[in-house]
């Protein structure tokens, strides 16, 4: 029993899978320029120099037996998963893998689902990916959460046993997530708190971005192999950089400018939200150059939110929402970076121009600062003036501009 959609087996290729399910080429390709796009570099599928190189390899792989378990969590993994379109990502991921047990999307319930479980853990032993999707309950034998009798540690132990690897989908299941914030009572834990003996990737982010996992399965799928991880077991293709270093506010930070509560005049004008709590300089996520469910500035600080740091342990559930976080090395540039001479030399007039030009750049920039550093009042908002004493310099010494000499 397959939850994928239409007839065909796992021995077919993604490829003729997708023609035969009707996905234009055109489409095909289109997915794949945006898998690329969230996979610049750091994984071996997207190597290729243009998309339609992308979309020949990832047509020649055999689609990959999934099975995915549902423990603590609220489902927005899944349904970030589903909530894409053009083309329809949620279709054609049934298309792309073979989802064998998926909780929320399979049609069997009871003990048809038990036995489509067991009959793909048999037929495809050592061969399946794992996805899990929410935090494990440990506290008090794992009462707390059983499927079928069986408590969800168990279950998964016996489950990720005859996986090839197992990949930890959102922050809940990579280390707890929201079901693990104080106080706790349940005990929740991530898959690797309980999972040993198996490679095991951590996709975090509440909800993490699905072509992070499309484009891990798929590498898998076609390569055998699991993209390059970082120190929490992260993708370092999804996971190399910080939100601060691509945020389109990064300008405003830099600047000093700053919203010190919603609605106020400087986040009407969508300035930077470090002042509400905003932790992109210390998260490491795509979510400001890969927004979600393609659609524009669907992001948390595309909206006007300060990120909260979900795709770092010790963030997100664990510092609070609006918590200024201490600023260590994003900061604005002492001065602007050199201007190089195309022969690659200095001659001495050249430089001494440059250096004034650099000058003028520096005054202008510093007076452009001052100039907009502070958020002008705003008698709709109470205290959103910068009488409310949370002037740019408060952030610390580092922050802007403002707070230097
Ligand atoms: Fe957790 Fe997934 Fe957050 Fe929700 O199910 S990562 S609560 S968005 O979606 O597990
Ligand atoms: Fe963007 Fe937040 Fe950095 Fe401001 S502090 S630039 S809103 S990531
Ligand atoms: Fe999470 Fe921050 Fe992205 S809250 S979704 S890492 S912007």
């Amino acid at each position: 029993m397959s939850c994928g959609v239409g007839p065909g087996g796992k021995s077919e290729t993604i490829g003729q899978r997708l023609y035969g399910w009707g996905l234009s080429r055109r489409d095909f390709v289109v997915f794949c320029a945006k898998l690329m796009v969230a996979a610049p570099f750091g994984l071996a599928l997207t190597n290729q120099a243009r998309a339609a190189e992308v979309a020949r390899e990832v047509a020649k792989a055999r689609r990959l037996p999934v099975i995915w378990l549902h423990f603590q969590d609220c489902t927005g993994c899944t349904e970030t998963l589903l909530r894409t379109s053009e083309p329809d990502l949620g279709q054609l991921i049934l298309h792309l893998i073979s989802l064998d047990y998926h909780e929320t999307l399979m049609a069997a319930a009871g003990k048809a689902a038990e036995a489509a479980l067991r009959s793909s853990m048999r037929e495809n032993s050592g061969k399946y990916v794992l996805v899990v999707e929410g935090a494990i309950p440990r506290k008090d034998k794992g009462v707390y959460m059983k499927i079928g009798g069986t408590p969800a540690a168990e279950m998964l132990e016996e489950v990720a046993g005859r996986a090839a690897a197992v990949i930890g989908l959102g922050s809940c299941a990579a280390w707890g997530g929201i079901p693990s914030a104080d106080p706790d009572p349940t005990g929740a834990v991530g898959v690797d708190a309980i999972v040993t003996g198996k490679p095991i990737v951590n996709i975090p982010g509440c909800p993490p971005n699905p072509y992070t996992l499309l484009g891990t399965v798929l590498q898998y799928a076609r390569y055998g192999t699991l993209p390059d991880l970082d120190v929490e077991k992260r993708p370092k293709f999804a996971y190399d950089r910080d939100i601060h270093e691509h945020c389109p506010r990064r300008a405003h930070f830099d600047a000093g400018r700053f919203a010190r509560q919603f609605g106020d005049a400087g986040h009407r004008q969508g300035w930077c939200l470090y002042h509400l709590g905003c932790k992109g300089p210390e998260t490491h996520a795509g979510c400001s150059t890969r927004h979600f469910n393609e659609v524009v500035d669907a992001w948390p600080i595309g909206i006007g939110a300060p990120c909260i740091g979900c795709t770092e342990k010790t963030l997100a559930f664990r510092v609070p929402l609006f918590q200024v976080i201490p600023i260590h090395d994003a900061r604005p540039p002492d001065v602007y970076a050199p201007i190089e001479s195309p022969q690659g030399s200095w001659s001495v007039p050249a430089a001494a121009l440059v250096g004034g030009v650099a000058g003028v750049l520096v005054g202008a920039g510093y007076v452009a600062s001052r100039k907009f550093s502070s958020v002008p009042d705003d008698e709709s908002v109470p205290g959103s003036g910068p009488a409310d004493g949370a002037g740019p310099s408060d952030a610390g010494p580092e922050t802007g501009p403002e707070s230097r000499p």
